[in-house]
């Protein structure tokens, strides 16, 4: 009896803690999809309150940070239809009425642009919504608007900086004065960051979800390639190129992951999906309900390639050493750590040209191909050579060319040296990276030791995963201590690392394996709760519940 008792009572406990009041519902710089469909099911504020909150928020700080490209002219009205469907008891998904932003590179067919940050595509329209814009509208997510972005994901300029575009400016972090974003999902880090939306939607091909979430102190998940479909986003390359979240929490990311992921017959890579039995995904916001996830998990640390970065680089000390301290909480969490699971062809690795070589030849078909599915093409361009003559002539001012070069495209169009993915020549290119990544990398390390996982600092971790296309996941770490020396980007217009700039630890693994990870990750940042700890120099004034 008593323990009936008992349970009643811890049954009351709960329903009164989850009771949502304003003067406890969470600032949008803190709030998780979980509390905000809670206010929205309580009734605490509806939709239409919460875009235009997002938009007022987008409003104060992007005249600095340039984080938006782009609001979407109907979120309003999107918001105003949601809100009705969920008075009628209908709701279309678990994402009903949260607000996203997603790059500038993921094409949407309605009042908003996809340009990749480049004039030349102003105005250009694709033939429908991209596969993952559909899915996110389908689980009732409001588009809010296009993030910013590092112009064509940093695929163009040898002297260009993290998170400038032509069309939507020089994007800014906000940890430190004039921080460098990352990127090339700038804008998607800092809006995470700042709560500009409640999640965002980023692309990587290599680093650029993973290093964007690091430097924001935020969550990025970089998902299999196949696992999200790249119809429709304009694209660098079908072998590297993957769509994936940015957001404040791992489970936050997990609730994006689950709407986007699936098989699409517009990206053949999809196929490889191996779906659960029955034609299932796995169930990733789930992967979030085991805090103890780390118990028992084997993990590894190639202690060559942190050795290799910091020969290369030694001002990235601080990161290595945060990473080394957490090693006690990740134990005493009753992960087994091994160090020196390293890979064993590193050097090869560093040496390799391969990655570039594939990249550059992805880049001519696969550009091609999204620009000859355009229905509106006002600069009628149909080939990388065509946009390229765009960017040097027809629109140098506005495209910053000649001070922002085009060496990567000059390389690829090179008609000595480059050559499209048609050419027999990148099949030897791709086998390369097939096993610097594979055997002699990181899946030759996670067999050898029979780990669940590698672990690195997340400045680290993006180029091994890369070229094999595996998954990654990066949590807040830590970040510089107050007297560290500011260190300026090349071009010495932003601040890369300096005190407060946040960093991140990110777990790698196998194909498909996201499940796993992400419940690894989730695991890890409840045991450490990092975020909270690091402050941003701005925060948006404007909130939904004025308690
Ligand atoms: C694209 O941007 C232009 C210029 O800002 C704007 O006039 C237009 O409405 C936007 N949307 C589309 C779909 O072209
Ligand atoms: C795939 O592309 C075709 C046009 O080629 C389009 O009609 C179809 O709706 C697309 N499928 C999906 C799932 O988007
Ligand atoms: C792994 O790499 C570290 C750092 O380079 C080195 O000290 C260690 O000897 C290596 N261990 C093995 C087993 O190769
Ligand atoms: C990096 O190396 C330089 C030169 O060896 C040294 O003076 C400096 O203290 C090192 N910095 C860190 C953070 O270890
Ligand atoms: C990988 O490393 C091993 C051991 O150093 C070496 O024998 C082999 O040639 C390397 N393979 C490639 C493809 O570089
Ligand atoms: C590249 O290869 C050379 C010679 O094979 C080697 O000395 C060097 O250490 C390698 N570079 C890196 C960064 O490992
Ligand atoms: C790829 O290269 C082949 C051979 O040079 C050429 O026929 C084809 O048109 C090229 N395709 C693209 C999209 O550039
Ligand atoms: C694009 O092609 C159309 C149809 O041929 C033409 O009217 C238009 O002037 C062209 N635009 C540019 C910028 O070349
Ligand atoms: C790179 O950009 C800097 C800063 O704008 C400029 O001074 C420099 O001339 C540019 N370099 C090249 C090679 O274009
Ligand atoms: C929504 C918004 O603020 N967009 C701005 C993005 O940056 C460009 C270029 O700096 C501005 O012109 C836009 O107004």
């Amino acid at each position: 009896m008593i323990a009936l008792w008992k349970l009643v009572f811890v049954l009351q406990a709960a329903l009164v803690t989850t009771q949502l009041t304003a003067s406890n519902f969470p600032p949008l710089i803190d709030a998780t999809i979980d509390d905000i469909k809670a206010g929205l099911e309580s009734g605490l504020f509806n939709s239409v309150a919460l875009v235009r909150t997002y938009l007022d928020r987008i409003a104060e700080v992007n005249p600095v940070l340039r984080a938006v490209t782009e609001a979407n002219p109907d979120a309003v009205d999107i918001a105003t239809a949601l809100d009705a469907e969920r008075a009628e008891g209908k709701l279309r998904g678990p994402l009903h009425g949260i607000p996203i932003l997603i790059k500038n590179n993921i094409a949407t067919l309605d009042k908003m642009n996809t340009t990749a940050g480049s004039f030349v595509l102003l105005g250009a329209l694709p033939p429908r919504d991209s596969f993952v814009a559909s899915r996110l509208r389908a689980a009732g997510a409001i588009i809010l608007g296009k993030a910013n972005l590092s112009q064509w994901a940093n695929f163009r300029s040898s002297n260009s900086s993290n998170g400038w575009s032509a069309h939507g400016g020089q994007v800014k972090a906000a940890y430190i004065q004039d921080q460098d974003p990352s990127g090339s999902s700038s804008g998607s880090g800092v809006a995470a960051a700042l709560g500009l939306a409640a999640v965002c939607l980023g692309t990587e091909t290599d680093g650029s979800i993973l290093s964007p979430a690091h430097r924001n102190n935020v969550v990025g998940i970089k998902p299999t390639v196949g696992l999200t479909s790249r119809d429709l986003v304009i694209p660098i390359s079908e072998h590297q190129d993957t769509v994936g979240p940015i957001a404040r929490t791992v489970k936050d990311a997990a609730y994006v992951l689950q709407a986007i992921a699936g098989m699409d017959e517009n990206d053949s890579y999809t196929s490889a999906i191996p779906m659960d039995g029955v034609g299932v995904l796995p169930d990733y916001v789930a992967a979030c309900n085991n805090e103890e996830a780390l118990r028992g998990a084997r993990l590894g640390i190639p202690s060559n390639v942190i050795e290799l970065f910091l020969q290369f680089d030694n001002s990235s000390q601080p990161e290595v050493d945060a990473f080394l301290a957490v090693m006690g909480i990740i134990e005493s969490a009753g992960a087994v750590v091994l160090q020196n699971t390293n890979f064993t062809n590193l050097t090869e690795w560093a040496n390799s040209t391969a990655e570039g070589t594939v990249l550059r030849a992805d880049f001519i078909t696969n550009l091609a191909a999204y620009l000859g599915q355009l229905t509106t093409n006002p600069n009628n361009v149909t080939s990388l050579a065509d946009v390229a003559r765009f960017t040097k002539t027809a629109s140098p001012d506005l495209e910053e060319f000649p001070d922002r070069n085009t060496e990567t495209w000059d390389m690829a169009l090179d008609p000595e040296t480059g050559f499209n993915n048609t050419d027999p020549r990148i099949v030897p290119v791709l086998e390369e990276n097939r096993f610097l990544g594979g055997e002699g990398g990181l899946l030759g390390a996670l067999d050898r030791h029979g780990l669940d996982a590698i672990i690195l600092p997340s400045g680290f971790a993006p180029g091994f995963a890369a070229i094999i296309g595996a998954p990654a996941v990066t949590v807040p770490l830590g970040s510089y201590p107050a007297d560290a020396p500011v260190i300026m980007n090349f071009r010495g217009d932003l601040v890369d690392t300096g005190p407060n700039v946040p960093f991140g630890l990110a777990f790698l693994g196998r194909h498909f394996d996201e499940a796993k990870l992400i419940g690894l990750a989730h695991a890890f940042e409840q045991k450490t709760k990092v975020r909270g700890t690091i402050q941003t120099i701005m925060v948006p004034s404007a909130e939904v519940v004025v308690a």
